[in-house]
């Protein structure tokens, strides 16, 4: 269930908001849902095939999303190759395809591997904080990314490069980057259903960057609360070492937002289907509903307590029936006047785990109810099946408390369900703290589903909770729910996602397209003279834990060669560097250098020289506050240059490093106060230096010497910034990386660099 439970809503839902987006966007493609089931249920009788939508939801929630002919379905059909005869395979397509479906085919050994093993015994366990639960089985690994493979390959099969693609939840977390390998501009959208877990927790997964690796793939990444978004950034930030700049992560290559979308309900589709509970006729009644009514008119005062979920370890049942008995010690006055109402939904019983909770749940109703049951009453009624829709809304309609408390869920959508279905406005809802929605629903009563003492005075004040504030808290909870439904919650999604694409749009524009770079070298060997800036760190070499490591290498020696034996080309290595270090590295080879920012110039092989006259008398008092800071941020290292003091934080842990950076940078403005001093933030380093030393300036002094018909500097952090603004306007600036810049281009990475700049040598 879970997903599956929610597909078929999905269905008609994805139908209108494609028409939608469409409307906006003549030219996009198609959409294409992916989830490891599909919102349709195989029924195979006497050789016929019958596909009836699932019930529940995402199905239910990405119905609204799927639309027959401009969208398509792929997942898993519930059957095994196994169990489907040959020649009904025909059959089965077709049936699928009229619900706007295609399968992906699975042996009984995959689905084993990937779905009860990876998928249900590693991931689901560990995203919900059961660490105990987790298994790390290298088998069950390889068949979860061979399955994913396979998921992939389906989409990219029937997919066009306008095409949208939105995959979902914990399954299917490879598949995003397995599609954007074949298919690389194509907009995928990735949603997941349940927690994200902390750093911590994440850590412990032998397959952790895989994971992160896979879900990068997507141009937008979305989880149900800001939480569970936070635990993501950090294990991104922490175990791939990318940046993150508010909710996009930048990659090598691209920019990936991440952002929260709660997800909603059909709101009407609930609310609507109360109301014509209410309006049936005493003799159409459901046989579980006429047996509520009994039960309710036998004991005039009595109160029913609700609890639905699959029977899942996460969602707490066992717990709570503990909780019960606990409140009826507590509380034996509401012996006889209450009943707990127990709908435990069968879920993947091929997992030990979930057979073990059967016994367990088993066993704990059978003794409560041995211990307190008299002539008269039984204190829990327990359906351990799925039921009809209808018979949800007789529980929902009639049930007085909604209690439902998981140790850890996602979302948990039948709390919104019960919401919605509460038509006079009378009831109370008990909702777990842990429970993904309870964010959302802070009118109900949030309790902790580990503390007993909590939980039994909350069941007594919800007995007792005057009407008036069961209506005011659901007055707040209905419009919130009714305005956020699901229809609203996708439609978020997608147009994030399609803002996310032309967003990127706007970037490839400026990206360094084959094009423009061919007009830039037609300028270039035009030109009569050329003048040629180029940074070193983060644009011809990439970073190292350690800076003096981050040596050329024999190709960038060859490259620099040619560039500087290129005719009428003055060509200026620019750099933040310390000059004894240029000197070792670059010296022997004559090209024209400008360290420390610009206090040093270095030509055709010369001994540095001063550029700019600066004082540094201003270094032994900033040093100590440095060095206090380097005590205090483990990872971190001062670098003294001949005019200024560099603090690295690279090394650092992420958030830690960040957050010592802003203080230092509150620090270090105080201190400085009228000096000429200013502080710049570069690449996870912070500088302070003259103010009347930069790149830009030394730059300007360069292109002064001569008249320069073509003009280009190169460079990635903020140091070269100055460069960008302050050369003339016509000049060709280059950022390498996509965060904000004054230059005109870009380049994605240092390679694409190398590949820009051989194209100068001719
Ligand atoms: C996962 C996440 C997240 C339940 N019993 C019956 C039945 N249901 C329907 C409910 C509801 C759905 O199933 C259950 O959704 P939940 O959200 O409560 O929980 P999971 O199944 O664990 O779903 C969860 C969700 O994905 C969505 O992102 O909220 O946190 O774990 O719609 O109405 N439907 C019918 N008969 C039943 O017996 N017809």
């Amino acid at each position: 269930m879970g997903i599956e439970l929610l597909l078929p809503f999905f269905f008609t839902k994805f139908r209108e908001i494609n028409i939608k987006t469409k409307q906006k966007n003549q030219f996009m493609g198609k959409t294409i849902i992916i989830s490891n089931r599909l919102p349709v249920q195989l029924q195979i009788s006497n050789g016929d095939i019958t596909a009836i939508p699932s019930v529940g939801g995402l199905a239910t929630g990405m119905k609204s999303v799927h639309s027959g002919g401009d969208s398509l379905w792929i997942g898993w059909s519930g059957l095994t190759n196994e169990e489907i005869p040959k020649e009904l395979s025909p059959k089965i397509d077709a049936a699928l395809k009229e619900h706007g479906s295609s399968r992906v085919n699975l042996t009984e050994k995959e689905v084993d591997g990937f779905y009860y093993g990876f998928s249900n015994r590693t991931i689901w366990p560990l995203f919900h904080y059961f660490l105990e639960y987790s298994e790390f089985e290298l088998q069950n690994w390889e068949i979860y990314k061979s399955v994913n493979q396979k998921f992939a390959d389906a989409i990219i099969e029937a997919a066009d490069d306008d095409d949208t693609i939105w995959i979902h939840d914990y399954q299917l977390m490879l598949v995003p980057q397995m599609v954007r390998e074949q298919k690389p501009d194509i907009s995928i959208g990735f949603f997941l259903h349940i927690p994200f877990p902390s750093f911590e927790i994440f850590r412990t997964l032998p397959w952790r960057e895989k994971i992160l690796e896979g879900l990068l793939g997507s141009d937008l990444i979305g989880f149900h609360t800001y939480d569970y978004e936070r635990h993501f950034l950090s294990s991104v930030r922490r175990l791939l070492g990318l940046d993150v700049s508010f909710n996009d992560i930048y990659s090598d290559e691209r920019v990936i937002k991440v952002d929260s979308f709660p997800m909603g309900i059909d709101y009407k589709k609930f609310s609507e289907a109360a109301k014509k509970n209410e309006d049936t006729a005493p003799e159409d009644l459901s046989e579980l509903q006429r047996r509520l009514y009994n039960h309710k008119e036998s004991t005039a005062d009595a109160k029913f307590f609700l609890s639905i979920d699959r029977l899942d370890y996460t969602k707490g049942i066992a717990k709570r029936l503990n909780a019960f008995e606990y409140f009826l010690n507590k509380y034996p006055e509401y012996k006889e006047k209450v009943r707990l109402i127990i709908l435990a939904v069968p879920s993947r019983s091929n997992v030990p785990q979930y057979q073990l909770l059967k016994r367990e749940v088993d066993e704990l109703v059978g003794r409560i109810n041995g211990e307190f049951s008299t002539v008269s009453w039984t204190p829990i009624w327990y359906f351990y099946r799925s039921m009809p829709f209808e018979n949800l809304i007789d529980l929902y309609t009639t049930c007085d408390i909604a209690w439902l408390t998981p140790i850890r869920d996602g979302m948990n959508l039948v709390a919104k369900e019960y919401i919605a279905t509460r038509t006079d406005k009378t009831g109370v809802l008990i909702l777990s703290e842990m429970a993904g929605s309870a964010n959302e629903m802070n009118e109900a009563m949030l309790v902790n589903p580990n503390n007993f003492e909590q939980t039994a005075d909350a069941l007594k004040e919800a007995i007792n909770m005057p009407k008036e504030e069961q209506i005011e808290r659901n007055s707040i909870l209905q419009k919130r729910l009714e305005r956020y439904n699901v229809e609203k919650w996708a439609n978020d999604f997608m147009s994030s996602l399609l803002d996310q694409k032309s967003k990127d749009h706007s970037h490839v524009a400026r990206r360094l397209s084959v094009d423009l770079m061919d007009t830039i070298i037609d300028s270039y060997k035009s030109s009569s003279k050329r003048l040629l800036f180029i940074d070193y760190d983060g644009t011809l070499a990439g970073f190292h834990k350690d800076p003096q490591k981050a040596a050329p290498d024999e190709e960038l020696y060859e490259l620099l060669d040619n560039l500087n034996n290129q005719k009428d080309t003055e060509m200026f290595l620019i750099s933040g560097r310390d000059k004894e270090t240029f000197t070792k590295w670059f010296l022997h080879k004559k090209y024209n250098m400008i360290v420390e920012h610009g206090v040093w110039i270095s030509r055709d092989g010369e001994e540095f020289k001063m550029l700019e006259n600066v004082k540094k008398d201003w270094m032994e008092k900033i040093l100590p506050v440095l060095e206090s800071f380097v005590d205090r941020t483990p990872g971190s290292f001062i670098e003294e240059k001949n005019y200024s003091l560099a603090w690295h934080y690279r090394n650092t842990d992420p958030d830690f490093g960040q957050k010592r950076a802003s203080e230092l940078n509150t620090v270090l403005t105080s201190l400085i106060g009228t000096d000429d001093l200013s502080v710049l933030n570069g690449n996870k380093v912070m500088e302070i230096k003259s103010s009347n030393v930069n790149k830009g300036r030394a730059a300007m002094r360069m292109y002064a010497e001569e008249q320069y018909e073509f003009v280009f500097a190169i460079g990635d952090d903020w140091t070269d910034e100055f460069m960008f603004m302050e050369l003339p306007e016509d000049s060709i600036t280059v950022k390498v990386g996509r965060q904000k810049t004054n230059a005109r281009y870009y380049v994605d990475s240092i390679k694409n660099v190398r590949a820009l700049l051989s194209r100068f040598v001719y």
